[in-house]
């Protein structure tokens, strides 16, 4: 398949701002870079130095949307008959594409968003598997055959498209997270209207010259840039996009999935979490005090699955936190590029200040500032760095215990029991990850029943996610879709069952039973 589109995107510009050439980087709609239709532009930072413009992107309002979504539906009919495994093969030729260029992609990534090096490396690489893993699905998009009731009559359940789809894509995972959506939105013969977050447009600007590279028609992939909430219900709103699959706030999600309910729209949504490890008293501590470090400060917190609590056995309190402490005091705080630093930058000047705002609100409601706590000044003030703070003899109902607060700070709850353990990780209003730390096979399947969360851990913290297995979460956590998998063709297909007769006659299900 071959596309006429243009591979590069944008102009190029030069700034008056002292960073040398700026780039603005345009919208991509109907297999064209476009404007917003009202020439408006907004920039990306780079969240370790303010100071640097990564690049300056259209600011859309609803007419590019209207565009975009018009192109997407246009493409429908033919991307709709393409045979499944020929869409494939532009993913397996994006995931080609995306080796090629991992060290490239992961620079970027750390520029725009500030991850560290290697988990930049790992959001390319998922993307990577996603892209193959999908491309095989090309090959399968299961149905179902079952028998018929009747003679010579055949009955079958097919997948098939739903149609445009809107996806809304978050920053912390700014190449993996719109990867999840839009491949296996792309297989089963959807098109798209990708918008990503507003703090990593040329991470998903990337991922769209590569698609385009790779050969996507025009049409089939649109991206549009601009603020979230106006574009994002206007996406909702269109009558023409038949289901929306976001990642993002629990509270963005809860409008958006209101609002698809009444539309009776298609709707997926991947949102909040407030995750824990549970340290028994049989558990390897060393161990446990690893995995936490990576599972709360890994991407500075700011993973859905970032383990924000760590529930401990009172046996095994006093030393956890020690080996603990001393693992979060050796990591290094500072620019994602540099390989010896562990904690990156948070995303922007607002999430700084949330973050710190609950460090605050933490020493209020009486828990102990174990570590760190602060907004860095000086050198580094100019991005934005929180150091990785630890609260101890966090009690589960104290607010830090409870929300959501996407950043590098994690609450210490001692607990008594095994019982009380699992009552204080069941006992928020999310459901995403939660993990356990035993030697003991029984509590350990006891766990993987009694913990009530859409993914769950022995032995490992709450990251690391595979592709392979679906990702989502219960309760407020999302609305009952996974994402990744072989569910993610889930959210994005229609069931269509069909029954052929070949008797010749009329035959009535139900009605013509056998004679006894
Ligand atoms: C997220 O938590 O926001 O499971 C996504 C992981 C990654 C994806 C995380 N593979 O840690």
């Amino acid at each position: 398949m071959s596309s006429t589109a243009s591979k590069i995107s944008g102009d190029k510009k030069t700034s008056s701002g002292g960073n040398g050439s700026i780039r603005t980087y345009d919208n991509y709609i109907d297999g064209k870079w476009q404007k917003a239709e009202d020439g408006k532009t907004f920039p990306s930072l780079n969240p370790a130095n303010n100071n640097e413009i990564i690049g300056h992107f259209a600011s859309s309002s609803e007419a590019d949307v209207d565009k975009a979504v018009k192109a997407a539906a246009k493409a429908f009919p033919e991307w709709k008959k393409t045979p499944a495994p020929h869409r494939a093969e532009i993913l397996l030729k994006a995931a080609q594409l995306l080796k090629e260029r991992k060290e490239e992609l992961a620079t970027i990534m750390v520029k725009e968003m500030g991850k560290v090096i290697k988990e930049a490396r790992g959001d390319v690489q998922e993307a990577i598997d996603m892209a193959e893993y999908m491309a095989g699905e090309g090959r399968r998009l299961f149905g179902h055959v079952a028998p018929s009731e009747l003679r010579e009559k055949f009955a079958m359940a097919v997948r098939v498209p739903i149609g445009v789809v809107g996806l809304i894509t978050p920053w912390n995972f700014p190449i993996a997270i719109p990867s999840w959506k839009l491949f296996p939105a792309l297989v089963s013969g959807n098109t798209v209207v990708l918008k990503p977050a507003s703090d990593t447009p040329l991470c998903a600007l990337k991922l769209v010259e590569i698609m385009i590279e790779a050969g996507i028609p025009p049409g089939v992939l649109n991206f549009i840039t601009g603020p979230g909430g106006k574009m994002g219900m206007a996406l909702v709103e269109h009558p023409l996009v038949k289901a929306i699959s976001i990642t993002g706030s629990t509270e963005v999600g809860k409008k958006v999935a209101g609002r698809c309910g009444e539309l009776m729209k298609r709707i997926s949504c991947e949102l909040g979490g407030k995750n824990a490890i549970c340290v028994m008293d049989d558990g390897d501590v060393e161990l446990a005090a690893e995995g936490a470090v990576w599972g709360a400060f890994g991407t500075a917190g700011q993973r859905c699955t970032a383990a924000s609590r760590i529930i401990i056995h009172k046996n095994r309190y006093e030393e956890f936190k020690e080996v603990f402490l001393a693992k979060v005091k050796a990591l290094k705080l500072g620019s994602g590029l540099d390989p010896k630093v562990g904690v990156g930058p948070v995303i922007n000047k607002s999430q700084l200040k949330s973050i710190n705002e609950y460090v605050e609100i933490g020493q209020k409601e009486g828990a102990k500032l174990l570590y760190g706590g602060k907004i860095l000044a000086g050198e580094l003030e100019s991005g934005c760095f929180h150091e990785p703070t630890i609260f101890a003899d966090v009690k589960p109902n104290m607010r830090i215990a409870q929300e959501e607060i996407f950043g590098p700070v994690t609450a210490l709850i001692p607990v008594n029991s095994y019982a009380e353990a699992i009552e204080v990780a069941n006992g928020t209003q999310f459901g995403l990850s939660l993990s356990m730390y035993t030697q003991n096979v029984n509590q350990a399947f006891r766990a993987m029943d009694d913990l009530e969360s859409g993914i769950v851990y022995i032995n490992a913290p709450t990251i690391g996610a595979e592709i392979q297995l679906p990702f989502g979460g219960t309760k407020q956590t999302g609305n009952g879709h996974r994402e990744a998998g072989i569910t993610a063709i889930d959210q994005f297909t229609e069931w269509k069952s069909i029954y052929v007769d070949y008797s010749g006659r009329l035959q009535r299900a139900q009605i013509d039973l056998p004679a006894k």
